[in-house]
């Protein structure tokens, strides 16, 4: 008989997946068992952009190919796979990018209405960042209120994304040699909508046919999502929520409460979850929870945006994109709060065996057969309060059938890159300086970056805990964001006492400083805080003098949004070596894939590459930081670290 494939490493997963097949719920995990997936679209290989196909120009797998056979091997255009596989993933780089984008821009709206008055509830809550900010894009600070400097900061940056002509202003905080390059290679982002319009046109049906013509609109289109949309969403958002410092709070679906009415906010942009995390306090929305028979309104995140409101209030997420719709299962959800972006459509299913009502709260996001309540952000507190009201009035219908599994996790999160460098360097003189120190002299072998979805083709879990798990081991300080972060922060390694899974080195590092070997750093739209403490390493001295010469790497190793290829090829596009698993939307063509995997390593000092065994994957990424170390002549340093007392005693002044 066949072994069963491991569906999750998580037990409160592995509980409700049974619980599931017990109340006849079907769930992402056995749809994913009937739903195989096409291995001519899995590999880039089919192309449906025109009505002449689609065409499948799959590689004729154990038979060697004549030059004949390889020239008829086209789509009916004439459309040869290479410039099929190379226009399928440039879609998904302008998906992923618009994803992200417009997420950025919704933020700038909210925060233009904030700082014009438009939107009571919400406030300027970081006016450091906010200064910090106008300095940044050359507006005037003077004796100005904050209100006013902000509306500029909010029209500059609305303008970024319908600008045509010159560059993103953000990308001037990278590197000076980074921008030269991606000036360079003409990838430097006009403006944010322009590169995905361009994209689009470009792989639209007779347009670009030059595979690598199209895979340069992919590197400048990503670097508008990283540089632009996303980076503009973290900025405002930290000005207007508040930037993350460390946070203690607790993960997975343990956290949901037995005797109170469970609210889960679940999708990405924050505005909506800040303001029901501020009036589920309210004691109007208490006593009313009471009246029907609940002791209080618990709120919990799920996806991304419970990365958001985790980062910033602590609030406990009930877990990772594979788990949304676990969560209904537990019996004890009376709504789920949805917004944009990862919401399966198969929760609504789910949601008719128990009594979770689904509410869908924007107007580019409705879910047929559940209910819409428009979230309105000019009228937030009472719009937020409908909602909890609309929840609360669920709980009666409560059925018996409620398990909760008994697993939840300590975790620390809400390290943004200026609390780092606080820690690091302390808060009168925030620096990098310490953590480039300890990477030089080898206590600190490298930083990597460990991100992305869950994916049902794997085991839930088990690919991120055990790739960050072997790169802790080599000392290799590892920051996290999204569904990746959550499924380390299940596995107890985002707390101090996880240095007990980091090599010597790493482990001296994290207990001087009082941090996890394994960072939390935010939701995906976060990356952007990753490429900014990347800078900020390269701009401390002593490691080179671009993103590229830093001995770290990225990877993403459950992926599955197209807005995970996008954060790759931004990534890639701004010199670091990027690992997937899971699967790879090129394998069906060998020269686009050698350019991803190769060639593009001589252009940006980046490159991609495909294993889905976690432990090699760690192992290339060690490799690439250990190539990039003996570049920078800091190799040997490793091998000198031998403890003694007085390298102690320095330690201890960090
Ligand atoms: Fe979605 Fe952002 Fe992926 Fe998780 S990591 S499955 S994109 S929630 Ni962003």
């Amino acid at each position: 008989m066949a072994e069963e494939k491991v569906k999750s490493i998580d037990p409160a997963t592995i509980e409700m997946i049974e619980k599931a097949a017990q109340d006849g719920a079907l769930v992402v995990f056995e749809r994913a068992e009937t739903t195989k997936a096409c291995p001519i679209g899995a590999e880039g290989s089919c192309c449906s952009i025109c009505a002449m196909g689609p065409c499948r120009v799959p590689l004729p797998r154990g038979k060697t190919e004549t030059p004949e056979q390889k020239r008829k091997r086209v789509g009916v255009c004439g459309a040869t796979p290479e410039t099929i596989t190379a226009r399928n993933f440039l879609r998904k780089i302008a998906a992923g990018t618009a994803a992200h984008s417009d997420h950025g821009r919704k933020v700038t709206e909210i925060f233009l209405a904030v700082a014009k008055g438009e939107a009571p509830g919400f406030e300027i809550k970081d006016e450091q960042k906010l200064l910090q900010l106008a300095l940044d894009l050359g507006v005037e600070i003077g004796d100005r209120s904050n209100e006013e400097i902000a509306i500029d900061i909010g029209e500059i940056a609305l303008k970024e994304f319908g600008k045509q002509e010159g560059e993103l202003l953000f990308l001037k905080r990278a590197p000076l040699k980074r921008q030269e390059l991606w000036r360079n290679l003409g990838v430097a982002p006009r403006g944010i909508d322009r590169e995905v319009v361009e994209a689009m046109h470009r792989t639209n049906m007779g347009v670009d046919q030059d595979y690598k013509n199209l895979l340069l609109q992919g590197v400048r289109t990503a670097l508008a999502d990283g540089w632009g949309g996303s980076m503009i969403a973290t900025e405002l958002q930290d000005v207007l929520f508040g930037t993350p410092t460390p946070i203690l709070s607790q993960i997975n679906l343990g956290v949901l409460k037995e005797d109170e009415v469970n609210i889960i906010i679940h999708g990405h942009e924050p505005h909506l979850a800040e303001m029901l995390a501020v009036v589920t306090q309210d004691p109007e929305i208490i006593e009313y929870a009471k009246s029907k028979g609940a002791k209080g309104v618990n709120l919990a995140g799920m996806c991304c945006t419970a990365n958001e409101i985790l980062m910033r209030h602590g609030v406990p997420i009930a877990g990772n994109f594979l788990q949304q719709e676990l969560a209904i299962v537990t019996g004890a959800v009376e709504a789920m709060v949805v917004d944009v972006q990862c919401i399966m459509q198969g929760l609504a299913s789910v949601a008719q065996c128990y009594h979770t009502k689904i509410i869908t709260t924007d107007a580019r996001a409705k879910i047929e057969g559940t209910t819409h309540m428009e979230f309105e952000e000019h009228d937030a507190a009472n719009s937020a309060k409908a909602i909890l009201r609309a929840a609360i009035d669920n709980f009666p219908n409560r059925s018996k059938n409620v398990r909760i599994p008994n697993y939840k996790t300590d975790m620390i999160a809400g390290f943004s890159h200026e609390t780092i460098n606080y820690l690091l360097g302390g808060l009168f003189r925030a620096s990098y300086r310490p953590l480039n120190d300890n990477i030089i002299n080898g206590r600190i072998r490298g930083v990597a970056g460990v991100v992305g979805c869950n994916n049902p083709r794997v085991a839930h879990d088990d690919v991120h805990v055990s790739m960050v798990k072997e790169l802790i081991k080599n000392d290799v300080l590892v920051l996290q964001t999204g569904c990746s972060a959550m499924a380390c922060a299940k596995a107890g390694l985002m707390v101090p006492e996880a240095a007990k899974y980091a090599g010597e080195g790493l482990a001296e590092v994290c207990e001087t400083v009082g941090i996890p070997p394994v960072l939390f750093m935010g939701a995906c739209i976060d990356n952007s805080r990753i490429l900014m403490a990347a800078t900020a390493m390269v701009k401390d001295g002593g490691l080179g003098d671009d993103l590229s010469d830093l001995p770290v790497a990225g990877a993403a190793p459950e992926w599955m949004s197209e807005k995970a290829i996008a954060i790759g090829q931004y990534f890639v596009g701004s010199g670091v070596f990027t690992v997937f698993g899971a699967t790879w939307p090129t394998l069906g063509n060998e020269e686009v894939t050698k350019f991803l995997f190769q060639d593009m390593e001589e252009m940006y000092g980046g490159k991609w590459a495909f294993e889905p065994d976690p432990i090699k994957g760690a192992q290339l990424m060690i490799a690439h930081i250990d190539k990039k170390r003996k570049a920078l002549g800091i190799d040997k340093a490793r091998e000198r670290v031998l403890y003694d007392m007085e390298m102690r005693r320095e330690l201890d002044k960090v």
